[in-house]
This record gives structure tokens, C-alpha cells and sequence, in this order.
């Protein structure tokens, strides 16, 4: 008989840790039941239980660039020349190759703590820009990746038309990526017959960046994505980098979180990835809006993108969730800290980040990490509560960085506490064990078909 029990001696609730917490699940991967101060004597125990965490934004193709640009090929190396080796990078992705590639980040992924991905893509056609036969062929790889792997995946395909403000021309770099609010549409509904929505995979869209849609075709997305459905998630870019914020006054007088707020019906429906150069006032305005923050600290940190005003936001009550983004290292702990710390290091501060309900830093940073990343995922994953999705992390109480700790310190040292291997030692995603005592059981598979592939990436 297949046990959908567990037993927590210890576990984070929505509303606070408790003990001896009984969780139950049914064949959907769902929690049925979750109830502190249990008994039940015949069921697995475990110590410590955390929620799965969300990763909000990734673009998956880019793990197999992580550690290839890292030397410097001009006095300038910017944002701008990481995304010029980026594109030839782009180019030379098959779909078996995407898929390697996917899978084994993923498999990364589940085995560091995430149990969800939110997919930002945009290599929709073939190697040279013209469409593939079919048009969901890239876009079934991740599908496959995730579902092979165990990962709850929130699919949203990157609507590109342009090379900047004004309706510049796309660039020959930027062939695969180019398409229109009607293609993206036509896409949603495609997958949506050949790979329905569940609760482990849920559609919505992503218009790359202000840069890259114009005014009119954000509208006509938005309007395309309602009809589909109209709760789906809407994911973009904004304001990365200073270049950015500047050709937008250029274009249009406003910088880009302020435009995006004056002109579309912002909400909890939105993520705004990065959101790295706001004024004040757009920063009490994104927190008002309800929308979440996709903050990416080791990506923005590795491309030099600026500090996001995390102190002010949090103040204001402001949401956010964590992305890995271009991959760089797949860690969520490093993640936050390196949020926090970012914060640190600008203010001359510490202890930056928390809110009214408490003090502890890595509390904070997780319970606002899960709630803004299950919010920008559009999944039923936030926490260990009847209905939602059963992802959960048991960390290893006898880990010499947990040893001894209760409650919210188990957070702060999990976060701010880093020596050696991980305590999160088992993961299940969707009521499934896909990682146990650190291993998941297709890694070795998974890296030989990752090696294969990047050993033909790297030969070209
Ligand atoms: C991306 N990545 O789409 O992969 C972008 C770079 C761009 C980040 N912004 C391309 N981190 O923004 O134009
Ligand atoms: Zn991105």
C-alpha cells in the first residue's frame, strides 16, 4: 500500500512552527490534511519540515553557459556584452539539447530545495529563426524536463518583437526569439491541447521586457491571455539596467516600473523580474499593487545589474520571491542570503530585511520567498496547508549547522549558516520522493545525458 503520510516532529505552518505535525496527501500530489500536536504512531517521522520553494525565473538553456563568460574580453564588459555571447550561446540550441540541458538543472534544482520553476522562454524557433513544424516544439522539452524530473513547472512563453524602445528592429541575434501577441496565444492553446494544465504545470505568458514589446502589443498579449484565462500569470522584465531606465524616459518620458504601473492593471497576477532601479516612490507603488518582485541576487550580481531597494520595499510591505535566473549556482539559501547581504552592504546595516511580524531575518526571507514565488507561479504552492500542492523539504536537524536550533533559527541558520554539504536532505514535489538522503533518482542518467550535450555545445 503506497503511505501518503508523514509525520513532522517539527514543522513550518502558514501560521507558525509547530510540532508533531501529521501531513496527509492524496494521489493528486495534494495535501488532504495537515494537523499539529498528532499521535499517529505507524507513519514515517521525520525531525525538521519546510515548505518546497518556488524559483520564480529561469531561463534554463543558460545553465549550460554558467562559468563561460567569466574572463574579460573587453575593458567594458557589461550586461550588454554578457548578452551578445549569450545570443551565439542561444543559437546553438537543439531540442534534445534544451532538453538535457533542462532536465539536468531541474534535477540541480529538486536535489537544492526548489519544487517549482517558473519558465521564462523564448528560443521558440529553429537555429537559423524559422518556426518549427510544430510550434510547441521547444516549449515540450521544458514540459517533458520538468515532468521527468518532478518539478512543478509554470510555463510562460516569452512574447519578443524588438531590439529597443520605439519598435527598433529585432537583430539577427535575437531570430529564434521573435514572434507576436497572436503566436503566443495560438501557443497557449496548442500546449493546452497536447499538455493540459494540472496542478504540477500551469501556463501563462511573459512579454519579455519593455525593450522588446511595444505599448500596443502588450495590450493585445494581455487581452489574448484573459481569453485563454484569466488568471494566468504575466511575467517581465523591468528596469535591470540603467541603460534601460534611460532609453525608456527617452522613448516615452517615464522610466520603465512607473510606465508599466500607469499603464497596465497591475497586480498579484505580475511578476516584475529584477525591478532593479526604481525611484522611491515606484518602489511604495510596486509594493501597493500587490504585484510580486522577482529578485535574482546571484544572476544580478553576476551581471552587475545594481541593488534592488529591498529595505524600502520590505517596509512597505512589498512582495517578492527568488529566481535562479541564468543559473549561475543553483542554491536558494545562497539566494537569500545574498539578498539580504546585498542589503547589508548598501546600508552599512544588519538584520536589514525583516518585517513587523518578527525579528528573525531568515524567516523572513523564507515565508516571503515561498508566498511571492507560489504567487508569481499561479500553482496552488504555498505552504504545508490542506489543497496545496504536497512539496516539502525535511532538513537534517542533525546537520552541524541545524544542531540545536528551534523554530525561526533553524531559518537563520539554514540561510546565514554554510558549511559544507546542504542539510536539506530529502524533497518531495507533488507528494512524490524525488530527492532522498541528497539523492534523486535520476541524477546519474541525467548528468551523463547533461555531459553528452554540453561536450557538443562546447565543440561547435
Ligand atoms: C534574458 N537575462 O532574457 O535572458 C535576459 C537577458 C535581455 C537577464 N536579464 C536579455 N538576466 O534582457 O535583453
Ligand atoms: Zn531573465
Amino acid at each position: 500500500m503506497i503511505m501518503r503520510s508523514l509525520l513532522a516532529e517539527h514543522a513550518l505552518l502558514p501560521d507558525g512552527w509547530h510540532d508533531n505535525v501529521l501531513l496527509e496527501w492524496d494521489g493528486s500530489g495534494c495535501f488532504t490534511a495537515v494537523s499539529a500536536d498528532s499521535a499517529a504512531p505507524d507513519v514515517e517521522k521525520v525531525e525538521i519540515v519546510v515548505p518546497g520553494m518556488p524559483n520564480l525565473h529561469s531561463h534554463a538553456f543558460q545553465r549550460a553557459m554558467a562559468g563561460l563568460t567569466e574572463y574579460r574580453a573587453n575593458p567594458t564588459d557589461s550586461f550588454w556584452s554578457w548578452r551578445t555571447l549569450m545570443y551565439g550561446f542561444a543559437q546553438k540550441l537543439t531540442p534534445p539539447a534544451m532538453k538535457a540541458v533542462a532536465l539536468q538543472l531541474y534535477t540541480e534544482m529538486l536535489k537544492a530545495g526548489y519544487t517549482s520553476v517558473c519558465e521564462f522562454h523564448y528560443l521558440h524557433h529553429d537555429l537559423g529563426g524559422a518556426p518549427y513544424a510544430d510550434q510547441g516544439e521547444m516549449s515540450v522539452c521544458l514540459i517533458e524536463a520538468a515532468a521527468e524530473a518532478g518539478i512543478g513547472l509554470t510555463l510562460l512563453p516569452v512574447m519578443y518583437q524588438y531590439s529597443g524602445f520605439g519598435s527598433k528592429a529585432p537583430h539577427s541575434g535575437q531570430a529564434r526569439f521573435i514572434n507576436s501577441p497572436a503566436w503566443i496565444v495560438d501557443l497557449l492553446q496548442g500546449l493546452q491541447r497536447s499538455h493540459p494544465q494540472h496542478a504540477g504545470l500551469r501556463y501563462g505568458v511573459a512579454p519579455h521586457s519593455l525593450r522588446a514589446v511595444s505599448p500596443a502589443s502588450l495590450a493585445a498579449l494581455v487581452d489574448g491571455l484573459d481569453r485563454f484565462d484569466k488568471l494566468a500569470p504575466i511575467h517581465i522584465h523591468i528596469a535591470e539596467q540603467m541603460q534601460e531606465v534611460d532609453d525608456s524616459i527617452a522613448f516615452s518620458g517615464a522610466r520603465p516600473v512607473a510606465w508599466l504601473l500607469d499603464h497596465m492593471a497591475v497586480d498579484s497576477r505580475w511578476c516584475l523580474v529584477h525591478a532593479t532601479h526604481m525611484t522611491s516612490a515606484e518602489t511604495s507603488a510596486l509594493a501597493q499593487s500587490g504585484a510580486i518582485a522577482g529578485i535574482c541576487p546571484s544572476t544580478e550580481a553576476n551581471l552587475g545589474d545594481g541593488i534592488f531597494n529591498g529595505a524600502q520595499y520590505a517596509q512597505a510591505n512589498g512582495r517578492w520571491g527568488i529566481g535562479s535566473d541564468s543559473h549561475v549556482g543553483i542554491d536558494l539559501r545562497e539566494e537569500l542570503r545574498l539578498y539580504e547581504y546585498s542589503q547589508r552592504l548598501a546600508h552599512r546595516q544588519r538584520n536589514v530585511l525583516t518585517d513587523t511580524g518578527g525579528n528573525s531575518v531568515g524567516g523572513y526571507l523564507y515565508r516571503q520567498a515561498l508566498a511571492g514565488g507560489a504567487r508569481a507561479s499561479g500553482r496552488q504552492i504555498a505552504g504545508l496547508a490542506m489543497g496545496q500542492r504536497a512539496d516539502l523539504l525535511v532538513l537534517d536537524g542533525q546537520h552541524a549547522d541545524l544542531c540545536g536550533k528551534r523554530r525561526d533559527a533553524l531559518l537563520d541558520s539554514l540561510i546565514f549558516a554554510s558549511h559544507g554539504a546542504t542539510p536539506i536532505r530529502d524533497v518531495m514535489s507533488g507528494g512524490q520522493w524525488v530527492v532522498r538522503d541528497g539523492r534523486h533518482a535520476g541524477e546519474e542518467k541525467n548528468a551523463a545525458g547533461y555531459r553528452q550535450t554540453l561536450q557538443k555545445l562546447l565543440d561547435h
